[in-house]
């Protein structure tokens, strides 16, 4: 059997609600269970290809799983060509238009079918990719845990030997910003730098007047200070800062993307793994950062990124914040600041089936 001959027989979605050990607190809301849907695609020649979305709130659960179970018959007896199936799902959302959960259907999908080419192969999916299992410099992210809480985390990130920490800001009042930078960066010292993450959750006046104070802290990034889709806004606010400015995890496609980064609108960029299209669609943002001479970062989905990172040109840092640890058989390896593509066939995604069933949803 080669990987070529994959036919798509069946597709398999399970909701669960996971609980995290750290609840994602933003200046735009909070996460504390992660909505995630565990895809299962089986083929006919009995390979399976494994790939997880994350919905944000419960909200979506089963409209995307019903959108999911709306496609599936339409793969049926299908080959396994990812780009094909994603060209061909794209034809029919034209007139509805390729986003939201649309775009996540499809991903889910293309993440699945580029995890069974590669089990079907025996390789890893870095590999499959033309990269190879590497170490990737990997950062501690945390959310808007306050003072104290984030110098306890600032801690912990020093203990762990990462070298960058990113916590959530977007206090009711830029001192308390300020003070909570101020007492991380006090505590990580000179082990690591400090990026902050405002989640959108500020107009671009105020934007620009705490990023300009924010401005003279060395910071190694300022992440989504407004809108996500606005371009203008953001080439201002990058403009006036000497902090680079970072932005990509609600880019939905890598039309999205393109538009952004030809608008001026970042420094950094960090497509997120669903978001951006999947595998397919990581490719593609991998070589407009690598024209553009962008650093890439990533967006959660650390354990399928993690391979795409080593296959990316301006990889610049991976994202560690686990979503879906308690219901994998094996979590990420993460040592000294570092993360580690599976080195097993495929993504390295395996579900741990009796967490499955008691997080299990619907
Ligand atoms: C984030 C947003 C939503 C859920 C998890 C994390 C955050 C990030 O914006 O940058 O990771
Ligand atoms: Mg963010």
């Amino acid at each position: 059997m080669t990987a070529a001959t994959l036919t798509f027989r069946e597709l398999r979605c399970t909701p669960v609600s996971v609980p995290l050990a750290n609840p994602v607190r933003t200046a735009s809301g909070e996460v504390t269970h992660a909505p995630l849907i565990l895809l299962d695609l089986l083929t006919e020649e009995g390979v399976s290809g494994r790939a997880y979305l994350f919905t944000y709130t419960p909200l979506v659960l089963r409209p995307l799983v019903a959108l999911l179970e709306q496609l599936a018959p339409l793969l049926q007896g299908a080959s396994l060509a990812p780009l094909d199936l994603e060209r061909q799902l794209d034809a029919r959302f034209r007139l509805l238009g390729n986003t939201g959960l649309v775009t996540m259907a499809i991903a889910g999908l293309d993440m699945a079918c580029w995890d069974a080419l590669a089990r079907a192969a025996g390789l890893p999916l870095c590999r499959l990719l033309g990269s190879a299992p590497r170490p990737v410099p990997a950062y501690f992210s945390q959310g808007m845990d306050g003072l104290q809480r984030g110098v306890q985390l600032a801690e912990q990130c020093v203990e762990r030997g990462f070298t960058l920490m990113k916590i959530k800001i977007g206090y009711p009042t830029v001192a308390e910003d300020l003070a909570v930078v101020r007492a991380v960066q006090a505590t990580l010292g000179s082990a690591a730098e400090l990026a902050v993450d405002y989640n959108q959750s500020l107009t671009v006046p105020e934007a620009l007047r705490r990023c300009r104070l924010l401005d003279d802290l060395n910071l190694a990034w300022i992440e989504e200070p407004t809108r996500q889709d606005d371009d203008a806004g953001h080439a201002r606010i990058a403009r006036e800062l000497r902090t680079p400015l970072m932005l990509g995890e609600n880019w939905y496609g890598t039309h999205e993307m393109a538009r952004s980064v030809a608008a001026g609108a970042c420094d950094l960029v960090m497509p997120d793994l669903m978001k951006i299209g999947g595998v397919s669609g990581w490719l593609r943002a991998a070589g407009i950062a690598s024209a553009a001479r962008l650093p890439m970062a990533s967006h959660i989905f650390q354990e399928v990124t993690v391979h795409l990172m080593t296959a990316t040109p301006t990889a610049l840092r991976l994202e560690v914040l686990s979503l879906a640890d308690p219901v994998l058989q094996q979590p990420l390896r993460v040592e000294g600041g570092m993360a580690w593509p599976s080195e097993q066939p495929g993504n390295g995604l395996e579900w741990d089936l009796d967490a499955v069933q008691r997080l299990r949803v619907g």
